[in-house]
């Protein structure tokens, strides 16, 4: 059984208010070519299929595209909501689209019932649970005490009862302890959101969402496919994939199913990157007329003095620079605080120079103090 697992699309998502929307039809593009090529049973969709709970026009339209393409052929399509959807919304219609093999996850409501695929090794129940808090699981389960994520999941998971005898598949979205973040996923205050890794024993494949960098949880039945796109610039580093997990037969008694995990990569309309060096170099033409001057870009400046309007100027070659800071004397001492000095026995040249050594963690040359000067002096002149 050949499962293409997806997770996290943020459709509607905007990155240092640069919208990704057109980044996200071509990689939707892209994953619809690779399901094309891979021709896998079942594609899992495991949360955060929006980046908001009210998303935008949009972001709805791409996603109604998207899931009309995968619809044709009959092909299995299984989705559930993440934290940043609204479960209700984005179940809306999902019944009458069980028959077009559309399988999107009720709003979490004490009982799941699994959904039975068949391959030439027998049946595989593929379990669908949306994100859920504890207080969501707790009205169900009166008898259990449910404090912790651990705990809500543990029971969600219970009443569903897989049969240990056949293959079973869990959608979920939860963070599993010990997994490693990124900056784009939503931090939750106090940081209890976490769910032990033990809760999932029971499933041959646990197609995980909500955790951004691809990576196993746990072992590699448990897997965070990770978004398709680098949302955060602490992403620059990553490969964004698909993860395409395959099942074998199981022997009855315990023993899991065999599996096989492969990822195949994706590569984006425009990348998002970490860049350093000077002005002067940056803006050299040997320097960038070998990149995609389309990709957003964090800019890192090296220049001791800061260049005025950088971003406008950076602009013209980058026009997708999202983000600039510089790193020099200055930055490097971070701003020193402001002591009680005798304000009133020193010009305001010699203030300004103080100024201008405590900012930039060393002092004014001849000329620059000779044209501050001038400049005050002409200043004080028209104040007059
Ligand atoms: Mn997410």
């Amino acid at each position: 059984m050949k499962l293409l697992h997806l997770s996290d699309l943020h459709l509607g998502k905007r990155v240092n208010e640069f919208s990704m929307l057109e980044d996200q039809q071509y990689i939707l593009k892209q994953i619809l070519n690779i399901i094309e090529e891979e021709q896998p049973d079942a594609v899992l969709m495991a949360g955060d299929i929006y980046d908001k709970s009210v998303p935008s026009a949009e972001a709805v339209q791409l996603f109604d595209e998207f899931l009309y393409r995968l619809s044709e052929g009959g092909r299995q399509v299984f989705v559930i909501s993440g934290n940043h959807d609204s479960p209700e919304r984005l179940a809306f219609g999902g019944r009458l689209m069980d028959r077009s093999g559309i399988h999107i996850a009720p709003v979490y409501h004490g009982h799941v019932d699994p959904f039975v695929l068949q391959d030439a090794s027998g049946p595989v129940n593929l379990y669908l649970l949306p994100f859920v808090k504890p207080a969501q699981v707790r009205k169900y389960f009166p008898d259990q005490e449910i404090v912790s994520y651990t705990d809500a999941v543990r029971a969600a998971l219970e009443e569903m009862g897989p049969d240990p005898d056949q293959r079973n598949v869990l959608v979920t979205h939860q963070f599993v302890t010990g997994a490693s973040r990124s900056d784009s996923e939503e931090i939750s205050v106090g940081g209890a959101d976490n769910v032990d890794a033990s809760v999932f024993d029971a499933f041959d494949y646990t197609a995980l969402g909500h955790i951004h960098g691809p990576q196993n949880a746990g072992g590699e039945r448990i897997r965070y496919c990770g978004t398709p796109l680098k949302y955060s610039f602490s992403e620059a580093g990553h490969q964004k994939s698909v993860t395409v997990a395959e099942l074998g037969e199981k022997e009855k008694g315990g023993e899991k199913a065999a599996l096989s995990l492969r990822t195949i990569p994706l590569k984006p309309l425009r990348d998002l990157r970490e860049i350093r060096g000077t002005y002067l170099e940056l803006t050299a033409k040997s320097y960038y007329e070998d990149m995609n001057r389309e990709d957003y870009l964090h800019v890192t400046l090296t220049d001791e003095e800061d260049v005025p309007d950088a971003v406008g100027k950076l602009r013209i070659i980058y026009p997708n620079l999202m983000k600039l800071d510089y790193d020099n004397r200055r930055t490097r001492a971070g701003a020193a605080p402001v002591e009680g000095t005798d304000l009133e026995q020193k010009s305001p040249a010699e203030l300004f120079a103080e100024f201008y050594e405590r900012q930039n963690n060393g002092p004014m040359s001849e000329e620059q103090l000779a044209f501050a000067e001038g400049l005050i002096e002409k200043i004080w002149e028209d104040e007059r």
